[in-house]
């Protein structure tokens, strides 16, 4: 294998990452300097089984991916509405982009963050979903160096697209997510105008115990409306903070937003004769097969009244189900269900269920957790501290088990990079698409993709023509007619040439 060299102290408007036929690279181990043997694929029990607490390669790129950096934040309102027929039940949203810092415009191209909060009677159930119904990747030990891709470069501190599209090529199941992101929804009007999805497969178990698996979609009842790249770019440099303030506006003149609240059903039967892993998160369930149906409404009609105290400290995390609700074994929310909790007792401390906005308000929290900075609460008083005791310390109660299900397979990384990668981005471009849409796609992912290096360029167009023939024949005449303006030279420089030339240049100047 070829190896390509990061080349460091060029000046920015020449390309890093040059180089080809290189050194060898060291070999990839964790923090503590243990060899890795596979860095691509969680550890699972089967290839479709759930996540093992004993996969450290995972847990330590990821415990320390969640401490990072705090995050920064963008919007949040509150509201009403959930559960049996006419229960309201106060709830959380917050409104987000990923990768711009906090005052980044709010109208890039970015998926939106679509995180709910439903304070519920038996606890709090987050649903920390996005704008759109898939992900760029399927396996959760691949989201630190996707976001590093996504972010800036380490050196320059610039937005990189070589990082973004190299990483985007050598991954295609991130596809159908780029695909989507490149078409006119990958802009929002604002945070009011787009449906909010749970993303990822869970579990519903009923009363009797019977469990299905289920998606959970919020449709906007304003209607989808969607921002051209010209009026976006405006907006960016006249009013970044566009969509924040719409929505705060339209929230306090009593226009309240609103989004119709659907699941979709998939039994476990179904889900062993799914064409695909019914759990892979770059796949949607098709809504012929697998229809909406209706359970509620969200309605946000209160904006905060402190923006640090209600939104900069409110924590989601997915691994807040109540009794009724539990996860499947998609690789990406099983991922999750360790890195938000560790990401808030990092970022808020470990007591930071106690803050007003966290706080299960609505139920009495009561167990044998003590202690740990910044206790807000009583500290739960002259209560019994152990369990089991003789005293009137909380009990486990049966009703609350989770329900049973059986694995039984091996216990290895399992790859699933090549799980096709096409098949529904295929339906996408030639099916939902119109045929104006399919030149806007193309001309959008050709606008940014034509930044990159002749040779990811070159990757990332074999892939779109693998979706179909006419999507990468269109972005490459696009690329070609950019790169000619741009007098781009189809030239990899390796990175002894890099050094070389520069040091000649040092030489010079001397
Ligand atoms: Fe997140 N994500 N994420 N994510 N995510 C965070 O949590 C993470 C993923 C999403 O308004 C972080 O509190 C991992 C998918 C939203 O406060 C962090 C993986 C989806 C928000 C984190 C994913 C999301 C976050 C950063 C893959 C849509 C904002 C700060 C295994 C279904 C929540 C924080 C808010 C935030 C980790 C993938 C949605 C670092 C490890 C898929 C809406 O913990």
């Amino acid at each position: 294998m070829e190896f390509l060299n990061w080349g460091g102290g060029e000046p920015l408007n020449v390309k890093k990452w040059a180089g080809g036929g290189g050194s060898k690279p060291d070999t990839l181990t964790t923090g503590a300097g243990i060899p890795v043997g596979d860095k691509l694929n969680i550890m699972t029990v089967g290839p479709r089984g759930p996540l093992l607490v004993q996969d450290v390669v995972f847990t330590d790129e990821m415990a320390h991916f969640d401490r990072e950096r705090i995050p920064e934040r963008v919007v949040h309102a509150k509201g009403a509405v959930f559960e049996h027929i006419g229960k309201r039940t106060p709830i959380a949203i917050r409104f987000s982009s990923v990768a711009g810092e906090s005052g980044s415009a709010d109208t890039v191209r970015d998926p939106r963050g679509f995180a709910m909060k439903f304070y519920t009677e038996e606890g709090n159930w987050d649903l920390v979903g996005n704008n759109t119904p898939i992900f760029f990747i399927r396996d959760a030990m691949l989201f630190p160096s996707f976001i590093h891709s996504q972010k800036r470069n380490p050196q320059t501190h610039l937005k990189d697209p070589d990082m973004v599209w190299d990483f985007w090529s050598l991954r295609p199941e991130s596809l159908h997510q780029v695909s989507f992101l490149f078409s006119d929804r990958g802009i929002p009007d604002g945070h009011r105008f787009m449906n909010g999805y749970g993303s990822h497969a869970f579990k519903l178990i009923n009363a009797n115990g019977r469990a299905v698996y289920c998606k959970f979609h919020a449709k906007t009842d304003q209607g989808i409306k969607n921002l051209s790249v010209e009026e976006a770019g405006k907006l960016a440099a006249s009013d970044p903070d566009y969509g924040l303030r719409d929505l705060y506006n339209a929230i306090a003149n009593g226009n309240y937003p609103s989004w119709s609240f659907y699941i979709q059903v998939m039994t476990f039967e179904q889900a062993e004769n799914f064409p695909y892993n019914p759990f892979d998160l770059t796949k949607v369930w098709p809504h012929k097969d697998y229809p909406l149906i209706p359970v509620g409404k969200l309605v946000l009609n209160r904006n905060p009244v402190n923006y640090f105290a209600e939104v900069e400290q409110l924590a989601f995390d997915p691994s807040n189900m109540p009794s009724g609700i539990e996860p499947s074994p998609d690789k990406m929310l099983q991922g999750r269900l360790f890195s938000y909790p560790d990401t808030h007792r990092h970022r808020l401390g470990p007591n930071y269920l106690q803050l007003p906005v966290n706080c299960p308000f609505r139920a009495r929290v009561a167990n044998y957790q003590r202690d740990g900075p910044m206790c807000l609460s009583d500290n739960q008083g002259g209560a019994p501290n152990y369990y089991p005791n003789s005293f009137t310390g909380p009990e486990d109660h049966q009703h609350f088990k989770e329900s049973r299900s059986s694995v039984s397979a091996d216990v290895q990384r399992f790859n699933s990079a090549n799980e096709d990668n096409v098949t529904q981005v295929r339906n996408f471009y030639t099916k939902v698409l119109k045929e104006e849409e399919r030149e806007r796609l193309c001309e959008n992912i050709a606008g940014h993709l034509k930044d990159a290096q002749l040779f990811i360029q070159r990757k990332a167009v074999k892939n779109f023509t693998d979706v179909h023939p006419d999507y990468g024949a269109r972005v490459q005449a696009l690329l070609d007619k950019y790169n000619a303006e741009g007098g781009k030279q189809d030239v990899i420089r390796t990175y002894t040439q890099v050094t070389s030339e520069l040091a000649a240049k040092e030489r010079s100047n001397l």
